[in-house]
């Protein structure tokens, strides 16, 4: 198991993101507090110095998991699913540079908040979406890169609340450089049972959020993270769980209390 935590160079005490500040500070702090790996939120791909953070990654031991891209859905209100394709222009060359920098850092790149909304005609809506799939997960496989789509709650998105969605959409749209992000806080609003709803779609999940039920550190609230961790050992994931969760009481905190608990509930 790969136990990752989110950093962002953005401070802003209602994302959902625990470390934040410099960048190279806060993979500093995790790899001291035993995590193997942090997954980089920026607005800003481009500005995002490849060679030094490889580098500190080599010299501390950890690795990106992946790049998350939702700090661009919040500043510029740009979603794979915008009915304008200037705007769906201007997002794809955006996503180009993520990919490039996920490539150079050997990871993934997150769409989650990216989906954006579908319009009234959801099946016209879901032809943009599945169209804008298309051509970043064939851009994303020249470079070696794998895309994760997010199954995100209601209130963030309209469409894609569950797994099961998720998994059908990849398999009828047949990419196959793209995978399935679960995360449990989600997944606590949205699946009917979030301790066996992995069952038929294990094989696509790539990498597991998690967060308690009111966003704090994992442990923070009443999620049932025995449930939770029965249910990922079913199914014989061995993959990555980062944290994102809110920095409540403060991102170090989070993160002290975060890597304990997962010592505690899901090292095999
Ligand atoms: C948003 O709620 C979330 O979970 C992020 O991972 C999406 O980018
Ligand atoms: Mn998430």
């Amino acid at each position: 198991m790969v136990f990752s935590i989110a950093v962002s160079e953005i401070i802003n005490k209602n994302a959902p993101v625990p470390l934040t500040g410099d960048v190279e500070e806060q993979i500093r702090y995790a790899a001291s507090l035993g995590f193997d790996g942090v997954e980089i939120h920026t607005p800003s791909p481009e500005q995002v110095d490849a060679d030094r953070i490889r580098t500190l990654c080599r010299e501390l031991g950890i690795a990106v998991t992946t790049i998350g891209t939702g700090s661009i859905f919040g500043k510029f209100n740009l979603s794979i699913a915008d009915p304008d394709p200037v705007r769906r222009e201007v997002l794809y060359s955006m996503l180009t540079e993520y990919v490039d920098l996920a490539s150079e850092l050997g990871s993934k790149i997150t769409i989650g908040s990216l989906k954006g909304n579908l319009s009234p005609d959801r099946d016209a809506s879901l032809d943009i979406v599945r169209g804008e799939l298309k051509r970043l997960s064939s851009y994303a496989s020249g470079k070696g890169v794998k895309i994760l789509l997010e199954a995100t709650n209601r209130y963030e998105n309209n469409y894609f609340n569950t797994g099961d969605e998720v998994a059908s959409f990849i398999r009828s749209a047949g990419f196959g450089n793209v995978g399935i992000l679960m995360d449990a806080f989600h997944m606590n609003i949205e699946e009917e049972d979030p301790f066996t709803c992995f069952e038929n779609y294990g094989d696509l999940i790539w990498h597991i959020h998690i967060a308690d039920n009111n966003r704090h550190f994992p442990g923070g609230g009443s999620f049932d993270f025995h449930s939770f961790a029965d249910e990922i050992r079913r199914i014989g994931y061995d993959g990555i769980i980062s944290v994102e969760c809110l920095p409540y009481p403060d991102g170090k905190t989070a993160a002290v209390r975060s890597i304990g608990f997962m010592n505690e509930f899901f090292r095999a």
